[in-house]
């Protein structure tokens, strides 16, 4: 298990603040975003449908907790030799809260979305086992972008519940890449939560920074409408159609606002690295910081051409994830968001980070 601890707990408490249908959305994305999700109007028509029988009511949850906390980064990479790693996954299908008072039906790799970050340099040998929580009612696998063979290791790694399986892979190419599971229904598994990242370090590493963070967006296609309360099916017509009831972050509508577990803060004058991994599984996402620009940016994960500099915002195709530098010099929120701002303020697509510090008037005055 070295440099890729797997098997992290979720010590971070969840939200204590229950919020009322649809009427965070504005609160959190208060500036550019003004987001009216619903009406009032609206939410009684919803609260009706509901009561005639629309939804089942929301479920029990498995678990506190889908959204992966996005500073459960590994540590980078600090050997000069090739390596051998004992990495374990579990896929898991639990239900939990897509936002306070709706549940759904989640499929994931260790109980979190996105699956844990995989960090290995290139060179190194993985020996990956894969096991399915006997409570498990589908069969699930795991493909890695960063690997040659059939299937990314799916073909390998398909098992049933209570099984395990056993594959051994070399990193011989760097890059960060998508895992995800690859059964026939992989865009359904994919869209319930089945996806993460594996990062291949180049031999030199990667740029030294402050801090890396690691956040996954996808979407939830559901039988019910966005923010209406109880319990939302998996719609597969809504996927097929590409349709989605969500477009999230970390797996969670609005998990990192002050309406969800809250921003992620970083100190101003931090250089910060973002790896953005997109499961998908159908839509593209145009990633972009709010109040900020991608300094240096790793274009479809690629981490040795020369990267580019200073975009603003970034095609991140399903299946990829890119990675960006960010320099924080003023403080205040950089919201991450998908420019296809419907998603932002309709369908939960944004997270925030708030840079902490003293006042920069030189570069930014509020209050000339
Ligand atoms: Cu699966």
């Amino acid at each position: 298990m070295e440099g890729t601890p797997m098997s992290q707990s979720h010590s971070i408490p969840r939200r204590t603040f229950m919020k009322a249908a649809g009427a965070g959305a504005a609160v959190l994305t208060a500036g550019c975003l003004g987001a009216p999700r619903a009406d009032a109007g609206a939410q009684a028509q919803t609260t009706t449908e509901a009561a005639d029988g629309g939804l089942d009511p929301a479920k029990s949850v498995d678990l506190d907790r889908i959204a992966a906390d996005p500073t459960d980064v590994p540590d980078p990479v600090d050997w000069t030799e090739p390596r051998h790693h004992e990495i374990e996954l579990e896929t898991t299908e639990r239900v939990a809260e897509i936002e306070p008072g709706v549940t759904f039906d989640y499929m994931t790799f260790n109980d979190r979305v996105p699956g844990p970050m995989v960090r290995v340099r290139r060179g190194d040998t993985v020996t990956l086992r894969l096991t399915s929580d006997e409570g498990n009612s589908l069969p699930h696998n795991i493909d890695f972008h960063a690997v040659y063979g059939p299937g990314g290791g799916a073909d390998d790694t398909t098992i049933a519940p209570g099984e395990s399986a056993e594959i051994q892979f070399k990193a011989t190419y760097p890059g960060v890449f998508i895992y995800h599971c690859a059964v026939p229904n992989m865009d359904h598994h994919i869209s319930a939560g089945m996806f993460g990242a594996i990062l291949v370090e180049p031999e030199d590493g990667l740029p030294e920074v402050d801090r890396e963070l690691y956040f996954g967006q996808h979407e939830l296609y559901t039988t019910g409408d966005t923010g209406e309360k109880g319990h939302h099916a998996f719609d597969m017509d809504a996927m097929a159609a590409e349709e989605p009831t969500y477009v999230c972050l970390n797996g969670e509508a609005y998990a990192f606002t002050g309406d969800g577990y809250g921003p992620v803060t970083v100190q101003k004058g931090e250089r910060v690295r973002i790896f953005h991994s997109v499961g998908g599984p159908n839509l593209m996402s145009s990633w972009h910081g709010i109040g900020n620009v991608w300094e240096t940016f790793y274009r479809d994960g690629d981490l040795v051409s020369d990267p580019d500099r200073y975009v603003e915002t970034a095609p991140v195709a399903p299946g990829t994830v890119a990675a960006a530098e960010i320099d924080t010099p003023v403080p205040g929120p950089i919201k991450l968001v998908d420019h296809a701002l419907s998603r932002v303020a309709r369908k939960g697509m944004l997270g925030v980070i708030q840079v902490e510090g003293e006042e920069e008037p030189e570069i930014f005055n509020p209050d000339p």
